[in-house]
């Protein structure tokens, strides 16, 4: 064996601010989608975890919720998902959106990762909006809080700096043998993988508070002959945001449904038969068994 072929393997927790484009850069770098993306802010609500390969490297990143103030049960117990997927990570990647640049949140993060003692690098993200001049001065004020050992420039959406950032972690990673088969390319199962897919696209769809009072589950899936049937439930805190779920005449939930059901069938490569059901449970993001279902710990 030879450094080309010996079995590296090692964990990056990617870290940052809500909507510093974490899920967007796992995704590129896996190769294909395992997290939801969407314009709004806590998008993510459990870490999960992407696995990509580079030859003879697995590199596992953890995508993480975004760190910010919490003051809700969820958010707290967000928050706390986020930092946890740091402990032991061989990286920690902080992302930084180039264009927002500093804010309180990046600042408060940088705080507590100041204090931490894994390996940090930094990167700033959508590089293809943000001002270019802009771009060293905001690298520098933040390599003067944390001597980050890298710092990449990268946009997801024109792939500017991804193969940099690619052979920089993999050339990070320990010998190791590799923790996940070759093929597998995230640690979540399908029902959650579904549960997700139709929640980006409440959050795509719905507006103000309703996505945030929003979780989905999926209920019951089953495999035929005429492809997967998949029962999920929506579940929203008030009668009035079922409404805006459902829309005029089930027009709504109907279209988050069909967008939902195409992707699902692109992702899994069968007929897809969706059903979803909206239901109110007032308490459903204070509920122990909702958490079991989000992978998200009730106690924090
Ligand atoms: N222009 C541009 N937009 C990007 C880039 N990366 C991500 N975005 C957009 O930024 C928004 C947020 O991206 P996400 O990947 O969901 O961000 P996140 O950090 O995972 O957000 P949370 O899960 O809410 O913490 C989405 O609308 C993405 O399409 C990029 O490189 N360039
Ligand atoms: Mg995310």
């Amino acid at each position: 064996m030879n450094s080309e072929t010996e079995q590296r393997c090692g964990v990056v927790a990617v870290v940052g601010a809500p909507n510093a484009g974490k899920s967007t850069l796992v995704n590129t770098l896996v190769g294909q989608k395992v997290a939801i993306v969407s314009p709004k802010v806590q998008t993510t609500r459990a870490r999960l975890m992407g696995i990509a390969i580079d030859r003879n490297v697995q590199v596992i990143l953890v995508d993480t919720p975004g760190i910010f103030a919490p003051k809700k049960r969820l958010e707290r117990a967000m928050v706390n998902a986020a930092w946890e997927g740091t402990s032991g990570a061989d990286i920690v990647l902080m992302l930084v959106d180039a264009k927002r640049g500093m804010t309180d949140d990046v600042e408060a993060i940088m705080e507590t990762l100041a204090k931490r003692n894994e390996p940090q690098m930094l990167a700033l993200t959508k590089v293809d909006i943000a001002s270019k001049h802009g771009l060293l001065p905001l690298a520098q004020q933040l390599n003067a809080k944390i001597p980050f050992v890298e710092t990449f420039m990268v946009s997801a959406e024109t792939g500017d700096g991804i193969d940099d950032i690619k052979k920089t972690l993999s050339a990070a990673m320990p010998r190791e043998p590799w923790h996940f088969p070759e093929n597998q390319v995230s640690n979540i199962t399908s029902r959650l993988l579904a549960a997700e897919i139709t929640r980006e696209k409440l959050f795509l769809q719905l507006y103000q508070e309703v996505p945030y009072a929003s979780t989905v589950e999926t209920e019951s899936w089953t495999e035929g002959p005429n492809g997967i049937s998949i029962h999920q439930t929506i579940l929203v805190e008030r009668e009035s945001q079922k409404g805006i779920v459902l829309g005029k005449g089930g027009a709504r939930v109907k279209q988050i449904g069909s967008e939902s059901r195409a992707e699902l069938e692109d992702i899994l490569g069968e007929r897809v038969h969706l059903f979803l059901t909206v239901k109110v449970k007032e308490d459903w993001a204070d509920s122990r068994e909702s958490y079991d279902q989000m992978g998200l710990d009730w106690t924090k």
